[in-house]
């Protein structure tokens, strides 16, 4: 590491050679041919690379680490079926600019965009906290992600914390930074219990960060360009070190600019990963030129799903790479990917005494969950044990519709989005999710609707969900898409074992039922 004046950042010591600039190829992986076979219509393929080979085994986690990670939405993906985080809005100012931000719109580090309905003072924050642990028993995470950055003015989210450890130190606090204030203070964070914190990454090379960044404000100066970049990127770099050291669980965000840090993006996950990261976590660009972003106005575009899999799978199978990210709004609550703001603060603003969390109903869902996630895993090996029979050295890939708890249990037309799992022999994993428009009640017309969902597949050619109406499945099925409800309520890999070994057997009915 570079040496540290905090008054000026060494930019030279960091200086290196541009990567070159290069989309990522579309991703076998994620392109499955049908072969001619009793599973043709699930997009069965032979491997190509044999991934399942060449990944790590993985060592256990100690009692220590699973406490901090098994409750933890985002650390965790079989998390995020059960467990909720609510992000409280108290950080409006940012010190850097980052060309895909627009501050009238959420930061786009840790949020899709979305104007965060409130900024929130630190006491109203601690009120909100308090309503929501007492309205949503699921709830594990307190995090602190903009809508600028957590640490732009570090004593509102260093209070915040204060007051909700003192109020609910059963939930876990966490935060999201850019990392240019970070390495000063990570002793108060970690004072506070804060064991989670994302730093969002985008370059290791200055050159790279330059086409990235506007400026960064330091030491009361205005840097500009590669030296702006330089100086957050040394910051940043400080800050891992200095947290990993202090036994935080450290993720790294990265937003993925085709034709900027593409591959640049390999490099920087092997260095953050060797300074102590626990999970990196690639995120697509989102450059909607509605936004008003330097990226929007000036066509820089997003990513496909497929360079998006595709550079994803060249980082690594090892669990340290974060596929389950909805890009959250700054003031989002809920399980990931099922916002419940809105309806948390019309609530509030029908009754708005302030109720107590109820720890009893809290305690109560825990230990329903601790039962159903021992049923899922002893679901999930015996699915494994199914697939290894009927798939062989084969990749299925399904789509599928969940509201939460691991299982498929959301109706077609109310999904807003597609859960993407693979199966092979090892078992079932979830993918990437695809986001869609409400068939049913929803604002858009039913055909653009359909035609996004279609887009949304991408060659996989099976949805399985609850329910279904007739005239989306005809619409489907005309599509080539066959939508399958034969296994509404089971366990996801149950489902999908069951839907390939009906599939191999010939049960047709109950496979495209
Ligand atoms: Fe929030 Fe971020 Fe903490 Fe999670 S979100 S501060 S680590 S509690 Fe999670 Fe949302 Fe992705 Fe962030 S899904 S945007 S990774
Ligand atoms: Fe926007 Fe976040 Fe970047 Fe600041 S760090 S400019 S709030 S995306």
């Amino acid at each position: 590491m570079a040496s540290f004046d905090p008054h000026r950042c060494s930019i030279t010591a960091l200086a290196g050679q541009r990567a070159p600039a290069s989309p990522s190829a579309p991703a076998a992986d994620t392109q499955p041919a049908a072969p001619p076979s009793a599973l043709a219509g699930l997009g069965v393929r032979a491997p190509a690379g044999c991934a399942a080979a060449t990944r790590p085994a993985k060592a256990a986690p100690s009692a220590a680490l699973r406490a901090k990670i098994e409750d933890h939405p985002c650390y965790s993906e079989d998390a995020h079926h059960h467990f909720a985080r609510l992000h409280l809005p108290v950080a409006p100012r940012c010190n850097i600019q980052c060309h895909y931000c627009n501050r009238k719109f959420d930061c786009a580090n840790e949020s899709r965009p979305g104007v965060t309905s409130a900024r929130l003072t630190p006491l109203e924050a601690r009120e909100k906290a308090l309503r929501v642990a007492a309205a949503m028993p699921q709830l594990s995470v307190i995090g602190i992600a903009g809508p600028g950055d957590g640490l732009a003015d570090p004593e509102r989210t260093l209070e915040t914390f204060r007051l909700i450890k003192a109020e609910l130190p059963h939930l876990k606090l966490c935060l999201s930074t850019n990392g240019l204030a970070l390495p000063e203070h990570v002793d108060d964070l970690r004072a506070l219990g804060v064991d989670h914190v994302t730093i969002t990454m985008n370059a290791l090379d200055p050159a790279v960060g330059a086409g990235i960044y506007a400026w960064a404000r330091f030491g009361g100066e205005r840097l500009e360009g590669a030296e702006a970049a330089a100086c957050l990127i040394e910051r940043q770099r400080l800050g891992l070190e200095r947290l990993a050291a202090a036994g935080a669980l450290v993720k790294v965000n990265s937003v993925l600019i085709p034709g900027v840090n593409d591959e640049h993006l390999v490099e920087l996950n092997r260095v953050v990963r060797e300074q102590g990261a626990f999970l990196h976590n690639v995120i697509p660009l989102i450059s909607d030129p509605a936004h008003g972003t330097h990226y929007g106005l000036t066509g820089q575009r997003e990513p496909t799903a497929a360079e998006l899999e595709s550079l994803r799978a060249r980082l690594g199978e090892d669990g340290r790479l974060m596929r389950h990210c909805r890009q959250c709004r700054a003031d989002a609550a809920g399980l990931i990917g099922q916002d419940q703001g809105a309806q948390l603060d019309a609530a509030a603003a029908a009754e708005p005494a302030e109720p107590r969390p109820d720890a009893a109903a809290a305690t109560a869902y825990r230990a329903v969950v601790a039962q159903e996630r021992g049923d899922r895993r002893q679901a999930a090996r015996e699915a494994a044990r199914r697939l290894a029979a009927a798939l062989g050295d084969g990749t299925a890939y399904v789509a599928v519709c969940s509201k939460g708890g691991g299982r498929v249990n959301q109706h077609f037309g109310h999904a807003e989005e597609l859960q993407i799992f693979r199966a092979d022999r090892r078992g079932v994993r979830f993918v990437d999710h695809r986001r869609i428009d409400r068939y049913c009640g929803g604002e858009t017309d039913k055909d653009d609707v359909m035609a996004a969902v279609r887009r949304a597949l991408d060659g996989v050619p099976v949805i399985l969900c609850a329910k279904i109406g007739e005239r989306p499945r005809r619409e489907l099925a005309e599509a080539g898409v066959a939508v399958v409800d034969a296994y509404a309520f089971d366990y996801i890999e149950t489902a999908v074992a069951r839907l390939v070994v009906d599939r191999a057997s010939g049960d047709a009915e109950r496979a495209v039922a």
